[in-house]
């Protein structure tokens, strides 16, 4: 089988793998710092020896932000294959975009972590830069939900359980992912950091987003 034949939730779950075996390591290594500092006098993340804490902090957030990722994209394989068997298709509309699309998300996942701490004094070129990369998440993702909606479309849908979970993962996801394009923008950013905008942000993309695609497709 080439692997462009393959379905969309096997791509999702490779993808999911690679984030995994790229991110996970990185954490270990911060926190292996960590511990190092804390029990052996080294100073990685101590200023008093030439360390520096907002070094863990972007340690962290290069494995935490593809870790939301890694949360998520299986939910998009599963999303994709309630549509297309509800919509009595072989593949989604735009199967194989969807599949580059998932695959583009998983690549800018690691290359976005620092929009988790704009405010701990990131210069202006990074904060720009940071804020450029984010948005352009926005692309490979709304490739995703145009195409199940174009699935979807035009087609008398069984109000089966499993497909109102996925209208309700569409419509509130896409919420989600919004708020998520202005939480990107840093001068923003800046004044909605720990507020209930971030949590709100992220319960819609999570809490809703890869719950509701697991109910979907339990009951699917
Ligand atoms: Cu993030």
């Amino acid at each position: 089988m080439l692997l462009d034949l393959m379905p969309i939730f096997p791509w999702a779950v490779l993808v999911t793998a690679i984030l995994l075996l790229l991110s996970l390591p990185v954490l270990a290594g911060a926190i292996t710092m960590l511990l190092t500092d804390r029990n052996i006098n080294r100073v990685f993340y101590d200023s008093i020896g030439g360390g520096d804490p907002i070094l863990y902090q972007h340690l962290f957030w290069f494995f935490g932000h593809p870790e939301v990722y890694i949360l998520i994209l299986p939910g998009f394989g599963l999303i994709s294959h309630i549509v297309r068997q509800e919509r009595g298709k072989k593949e989604p509309f735009g199967a194989l975009g969807i599949a580059y699309a998932i695959m583009g998300i998983g690549l800018l996942g690691f290359v976005v972590w620092a929009h988790h701490i704009f405010t701990v004094g990131l210069d202006t070129d990074t904060r720009a830069y940071f804020t450029t990369a984010t948005i352009i998440i926005a692309v490979p993702t709304g490739i995703k939900i145009f195409r199940w909606i174009r699935t979807i479309r035009g087609a008398w849908l069984s109000l089966s359980v499993s497909t109102l979970w996925v209208r309700g993962f569409i419509f509130l996801f896409t919420v989600g992912g919004v708020t998520g394009v202005i939480l990107a923008n840093s001068r923003l950013d800046v004044v909605l950091h720990d507020t209930y905008y971030v949590v709100g942000h992220f319960h819609y993309v999570l809490r809703i987003g890869a719950v509701f695609a697991l109910l979907g497709a339990f009951t699917h």
